[in-house]
């Protein structure tokens, strides 16, 4: 029998779900939009994800397999839905993916289907997360993620240390994928792997992030790039850094690629999160740049400073002062759906358009590196306004 308070419980999680979204028109930058809600958060889960529904086994209707976070989703747009697979935390701290789908990409996300699962080809994965989805040009979709296991060469004591690698996955539907080898590249450590849509010179090509500590990324750092022959046996032998970490910037202690790169006629444009240390922890945000179509690993533009970075209550969460993105869709009309999460607790969709990204990317000044070259740039800006101001005064 089927308690009577999953009843009252789904009927209330019903209207919350059929909420719309509205622009946030408290937030202007001409870049992009924000919305007044969440797309997603830990209240979306189904409830039958988390409660058993049945009186017998269940008679106070306890939650017993708890959700603790809904965040850093990878993103398709697939048969004219939008797709999200979210890294979705139970209370135990492990991450699972599960699939939610919207028709406007905006509100209306819902979970389908059960949480995704495929051969269990290393069994010493202990937790995965922050799945980027790319539409391959040979028909595939892949699913690049951290697997993330103990490091058994760590002291007795040290239960915290961790290794992580970048495993691979592929579908057709989104509903049966394969489980392939964990991409192999010469670092000790990776994650934010992300594959390129095109074959470059007959190959397959990836954005990595070498690292060798788990937290900190040591001596590796910046976005990198490699190739490699075979995508059933993934190794990548080379990894050229193209975008370095910098002092004094917001990707001065670590960075990372978010989506595979959007092609427009000037360029692929990447977005990606930057990170850097506060007496309050560390603090990410999102920044872009653009590289050549003619040589996807050059970098032809880069904006100074950040392109989304913790507004409001984005603030605050599991792990506070972080947005982080490794999901966007570009539908067929060109608009932009960055899907982003907040503070390692739930995500948002920012929206824009191809040509304000591209607008953004190339004629945002570049990041001149001291504060008095700074104060120079924004003197230019400054005297030119005024001269138009008072011509036309
Ligand atoms: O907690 C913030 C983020 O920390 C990590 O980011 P990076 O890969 O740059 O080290 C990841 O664990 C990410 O999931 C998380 O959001």
């Amino acid at each position: 029998m089927i308690h009577e308070k999953y009843f009252e419980l789904l009927k209330g999680q019903e209207e919350f779900l059929s909420k719309k979204n509205e622009k946030n028109d408290e937030f202007y930058n001409g870049v992009y939009d924000r919305y007044k809600n969440p797309v997603i958060t830990r209240h979306h889960v189904p409830l039958h994800w988390r409660f058993d529904l049945n009186k017998e086994t269940n008679p106070e209707f306890m939650e017993r397999l708890g959700i603790n976070a809904a965040f850093n989703p990878g993103a398709i747009y697939f048969n004219k839905k939008f797709y999200l697979v979210v890294r979705t935390e139970g209370l135990d701290r492990k991450s699972f993916f599960a699939m939610a789908e919207s028709d406007n990409g905006i509100d209306g996300f819902k979970f389908i289907d059960t949480p995704l699962t495929w051969d269990d080809v290393d069994k010493e994965e202990t937790n995965i997360y922050d799945m980027r989805l790319v539409q391959h040009e040979d028909g595939w979709i892949y699913g690049i993620y951290c697997s993330e296991s103990k490091d058994l060469d760590a002291q007795q004591f040290d239960t915290s240390s961790a290794i992580a690698q970048a495993g691979l996955v592929r579908t057709k539907d989104l509903k049966k994928w394969e489980r392939l080898p964990n991409i192999k590249t010469p670092s000790p450590q990776q994650r934010n792997v992300v594959l390129h849509p095109e074959f470059i010179d007959g190959k397959y090509a990836f954005y990595t992030r070498p690292q060798d500590g788990f937290i900190s990324t040591g001596s590796g750092g910046g976005i990198a790039f490699g190739l490699c022959d075979e995508i059933t046996n993934p190794v990548i032998t080379s990894e050229t850094n193209i975008d370095e970490r910098v002092y004094h910037t917001v990707y001065e202690v670590k960075n990372g690629q978010g989506p595979a790169p959007i092609k427009t006629e000037k360029g692929w444009i990447h977005i990606a999160h930057g990170v850097r240390n506060t007496a309050a922890g560390l603090r990410y945000v999102l920044y872009t740049f653009a590289t050549s179509l003619e040589e996807p690993s050059k970098i032809i533009a880069k904006p100074g400073g950040h392109f989304i970075a913790p507004y409001d209550e984005e603030r605050v969460g599991d792990v506070s002062n972080v947005i982080f993105c490794n999901g966007a869709i570009v539908d067929e009309n060109n608009n932009i759906y960055i899907y982003y999460a907040s503070s390692d607790t739930r995500i948002h969709v920012a929206t824009t358009t191809l040509e304000k990204l591209v607008d953004y990317t190339f004629n945002t000044p570049e990041d001149p590196y001291r504060s008095l070259k700074c104060a120079e740039q924004r003197i230019n800006l400054i005297k030119k306004n005024l001269q138009l101001l008072s011509k036309n005064g």
